[in-house]
Formats: C-alpha cells, structure tokens, sequence
C-alpha cells in the first residue's frame, strides 16, 4: 500500500470533494443567511451582489469551508413560469450527469414563513414540488420554511397585552398558525405532496437547533437513497450538527478501521504511529473545523493525542490508573518535529519509549493487547475531544480553532477535579483495559462496538439532551465546566 492511499477521506474527495445543493427562494427568503449558518461562513463567493438575480449554474463555494457547493436560485413569483421552466431543466440536466460529483444531492426550497393573513405558497412553488415528486423522487428535497422567529415575534406582540399569557401560550400560537398556513397547505397540494418533507428555521440567536433539525434531516434524506459517501460528505460539510459528526467518525472508522481488525492486514507491517496518523487526519477531516492555522494538523495536538493516548501502550496493567503524563508534552512535540511533520517514517535518533514503540513495525498477526488499547484509545479520546472543541468553536457564529479552545476541550477530557476526581479519559481508559483483558481470541472484531460505545456514554452533549432546549447555553455561549 503506498503511502497516499493511507488516508480514506483523501480517497474520497477525490472522487465527491464537496456536497451539491440547490437552494431555491425568492429574494429575501434567507437563502444565503441559511447557507451560511449550516456551514458556518462568514462570505460565499460569487453570491450576486443585485438582490433576486442569480445564476442557476453559478457554482457558489466558500474557501471557508471546502466541502460544500450551492446553486443558488430565485424563487417564483407570482404568475411567472420562465423561472420555473429554467429550474426544471436545471435539474434534468444535472441528473444526467453520471459522476456523482456533479449530480444534485439535496434541494431546499425556502419559503419565507408566511405572517397571519399571507399565503406560503405561490402557484410555482406547488408546480414545482409537483415536478420534484413525480420524475425525480430519488433527489432529496426539503421545504425549509424560513425567518420562523419572525412569526414568533407577531405572536409575541400580538399576545403582549392578554392577561397570563407566556412564552409557552406564544410558542403554541405560533406553532398553530404556522400548522394552518405552512403543514397543512404543503400537503393539499396534491400529487404525492402530503409525503414532503419540511423544516422551519431561523438563523437568529436561541434557535440554532432549527437548523441542526435542518441538517438531520437532510442527511437522514440522503442516507440509504444516494452513495454512502454523499452521507458521508452531508455529515462532514455541515458545521451545526455535532451527533451526525460522532455517527460519521464512528461509521467511517468502522467501515475503513475496525471491521475485521484481527483477520484482515490492515495494518499489518506498517508502524502504528503512521496508522495513527491516518485515523488522526480522517477523523479531523469527519469534523471539518474552520483551522485556518492548521493547529490540528501540527505537531502541538498530535503530541496532545499520543500523550492522552500512552498509559494505554504500556503492557503494566497497574499503571491503568494513572494518567501516564509522565512524558511531557514540550518533549513528544520535539520528537514529532525531529521526525519532521509529514515523514512519518521511523524516527531517526532514538526517542522517548513510547515514540519508539507507536514508530516501530506493527505486526497485524499477532495483535498485542497494547496495541488494541492503543488504537482503541486513539479513536475515543480523538473523537470526544473534537466534540468539546466543536462547542466551543462552532456554537460562535463563525470562528476558527484557537489553540486555548483545543488546550480548553483536552482539559476538560482529561483534567480532573475536586468534584470529579477521575476524569473522563481515566474512565474511558480504564474501561479499554478492562474489554482487552477480557478479550476471546476473537475479540478483537468486535472492539469497535465497545469503541462506539464509549463514544456514545461518554460524549459531552449525550445523545439524549438533544431534544432539551440547549440546557448547556447560556446568552447563546456554550459553557464548558
Ligand atoms: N429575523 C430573521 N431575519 C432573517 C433570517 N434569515 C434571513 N434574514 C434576513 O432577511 C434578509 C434576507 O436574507 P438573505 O439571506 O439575504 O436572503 P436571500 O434569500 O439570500 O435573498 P436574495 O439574495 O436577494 O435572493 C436579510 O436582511 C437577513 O438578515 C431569519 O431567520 N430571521
Ligand atoms: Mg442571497
């Protein structure tokens, strides 16, 4: 195997290097507002600069973030069919296409959630998803209705003066109009409609979960209908949905890592510092974070991953306890950098034990426990860590790693405290030890359930606060304690 076909998503990308949208809408809609809340970008090149006139063909990206591209298109207005004649033969063209690349993985429709008294839906609109349904049910479609808050804010006033009324009696009211005027005439319009799915949404502070729900959906849309890479690439271009990023790090390693560990040659007579690596950049690739300084590519967090990861190299059970901090991090980044930052080959003066080990040949045949807890530990510690760091970064409107976050999110992985003596990596790595121990010879093919499993029980945001209304967040920032 040649050293470029280590890293899976490279392969990847290069095949389906971003994820195709059409978002449709009139002006004003929120098209762009959208857009650049899902993937968190501050500016989309080539956006029009006149309001209303776009360019169907026009291929908008972002250097911001690389693994996404938009059609941006107009809505229908009133009586207009020139519109709508051009989106249909849009999307035929597009759908001819063989390269996968090039196909349409998703379409939003944006319609501006109607105030009390105005219509959703223009007669193209309806024209349209009549369209959709009937010739290309294969293409994931979603009518994202758009500025919910705004009619959260009618309600609001409206309700102001009325005795005892809350914020629950707004929300419901609102949800009531929104049911009549939106819900219930997308599904008269006949002809397959009743079955589309929808989404309300708004980019104003308080309701990030309305575009995260935005984002499931469509992935959950474009799962099992398209390519699993075209999940896969859903997953990684969205920047507002932290479990589809654990679901797409814990699939992908399974699917190029774990499945079969102890039969296949994966990694065999390669040394496990260069698979390591391989897990790193893929698993970074998964979260996509705005990096502009390239910090979790440089040798300061590798240092911090194979330093979180060492206690469980060493063959002395009794030292499971312990968070073997006993190399320092200055001295792990020194080695790295000795070696130097892309050649991973064994390091040239003699390092430090534990460098010396992960650099040294790994034979697949034999499996040591080390190594299992090794690869094991590498895989969580990475994956919870970069959940903490995306809280961080992500819930910001738009922000790049810092090194204090990433110093921030291990700290909080790692450190212990007076209220928590063990830290959650003590936890994690105990618990490694205690499945290796108890290992059949066969185990080994199944580390990757108890790899999910630890992933899942020891998230920051479990899986199951997700419908809370964001108990973590305060003034819109997230708190790590
Ligand atoms: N309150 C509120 N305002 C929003 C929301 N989304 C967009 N807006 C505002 O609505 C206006 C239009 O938003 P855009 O995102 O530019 O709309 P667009 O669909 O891209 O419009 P065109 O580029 O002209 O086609 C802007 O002033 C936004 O700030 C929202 O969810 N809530
Ligand atoms: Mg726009």
């Amino acid at each position: 195997m040649a050293d470029n076909e280590v890293s899976y998503t490279d392969r990847i990308f290069s095949e389906l290097p971003e994820i195709r949208i059409l978002v449709l809408g009139k002006s004003g809609a929120g098209k762009t507002s959208l857009i650049k809340e899902a993937f968190k970008v501050e500016g989309i090149e080539g956006t029009h600069d006149e309001r209303g006139k776009s360019d169907i063909n026009k291929e908008l990206r972002s250097p911001e973030n690389p693994r996404f591209v938009v059609h941006d298109s107009e809505g229908f207005e009133a009586g207009e069919t020139k519109n709508l004649k051009i989106v249909k033969e849009f999307i035929k063209e597009r759908n001819e296409r063989t390269d996968i690349k090039d196909k349409l993985h998703a379409i939003w429709l944006c319609i501006r959630t109607p105030r009390t008294g105005e219509r959703a839906f223009e007669t193209g609109d309806e024209e349209f998803l009549k369209f959709v349904k009937q010739d290309f049910q294969d293409i994931p479609i979603v009518v994202v209705f758009t500025q919910y808050d705004k009619l959260v804010g009618q309600m609001k006033y409206k309700m102001a003066g009325e005795r005892d009324s809350n914020t629950q009696d707004v929300d419901t009211k609102a949800n009531t109009i929104f049911n009549e005027a939106c819900v219930d005439k997308l599904r008269s319009i006949g002809s397959n409609c009743d079955q589309i799915p929808w989404e309300k949404v708004s980019v104003n502070p308080g309701y990030q979960g309305t575009c995260r729900s935005l984002i499931e959906l469509t992935s959950k849309l474009i799962d099992g209908r398209l390519h699993e890479n075209v999940w896969l690439l859903s997953a990684i271009a969205q920047r507002v949905d932290a479990d589809l990023k654990v679901n797409a790090s814990v699939r992908f390693g399974i699917k190029n890592y774990w499945r079969n560990l102890a039969s296949s040659n994966h990694f065999d007579g390669k040394p496990l510092a260069r698979w390591l690596e391989a897990i790193r950049k893929d698993v970074v690739e998964v979260w996509n974070f705005a990096d502009d300084e390239k910090i979790l590519c440089g040798n300061e967090f590798r240092g911090m991953v194979f330093r979180s990861i060492q206690d469980l190299g060493k063959s002395d059970a009794s030292s499971s306890d312990t968070l073997a901090f006993t190399q320092d991090l200055p001295t792990i980044v020194a080695e790295l950098n000795a070696e130097g930052s892309t050649n991973l080959s064994p390091l040239a003066r003699p390092p430090p034990a534990f460098l010396d080990w992960l650099f040294g040949t790994y034979q697949v045949k034999e499996l040591p426990p080390a190594t299992l807890r090794t690869l094991m530990g590498f895989i969580v510690d990475l994956t919870l860590v970069l959940e903490r760091l995306f809280w961080t970064v992500h819930n910001r409107k738009f922000s790049t790693v810092s090194i204090d976050a990433v110093h921030k999110a291990f700290n909080d992985y790692s450190a212990s405290t007076s209220d928590k003596p063990k830290s959650k990596s003590a936890e994690v790595h105990e618990a490694i030890r205690e499945y290796v121990k108890g290992l059949t010879p066969n185990g080994p093919d199944r580390a990757y359930k108890e790899v999910k499993r630890l992933i899942e029980v020891h998230r920051f945001v479990p899986v199951v606060q997700k419908e809370y209304k964001e108990p973590r967040f305060r003034n819109g920032k997230c708190t790590i304690q």
